[in-house]
């Protein structure tokens, strides 16, 4: 009976925390490709607590940083390097060293 109970209690924290966090079970990784000046795809559809990496595979070097406040920010990703960072929030990004270079993340 008490195994029951337990069980019982277990699926409720269980189902409980899925219907407060609609985050991605598990957790999915997307890559955003930085080439020819372009962020490739501008726009990504995630899940909080997902991961983006971004890829550089242009011929310069730039930066992932999120736009209205900077609240985040890759730093320099040079040529052939990635950065990855989880997903909190929806953001508008760009890179400061381009910025017509725009990205959007939206969370879903
Ligand atoms: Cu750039």
């Amino acid at each position: 009976m008490l195994n029951i109970w337990i069980l019982g209690l277990c699926l409720n924290l269980i189902t409980g925390y899925f219907f407060e966090h609609s985050e991605s079970f598990p957790p999915k990784v997307y890559t955003v490709e930085i080439k020819g000046m372009e962020f490739l795809p501008a726009q990504i559809k995630v899940k909080k607590g997902d991961t983006i990496v971004w890829i550089n595979k242009d011929i310069v070097v730039h930066t992932v940083t999120e736009e209205k406040r900077k609240a985040w920010t890759s730093s320099l990703i040079p040529i052939g390097k990635s950065w990855k960072m989880v997903v909190k929030e929806s953001s508008l990004y760009y890179c400061t060293l381009h910025p017509v270079m725009k990205g959007q993340i939206q969370v879903q």
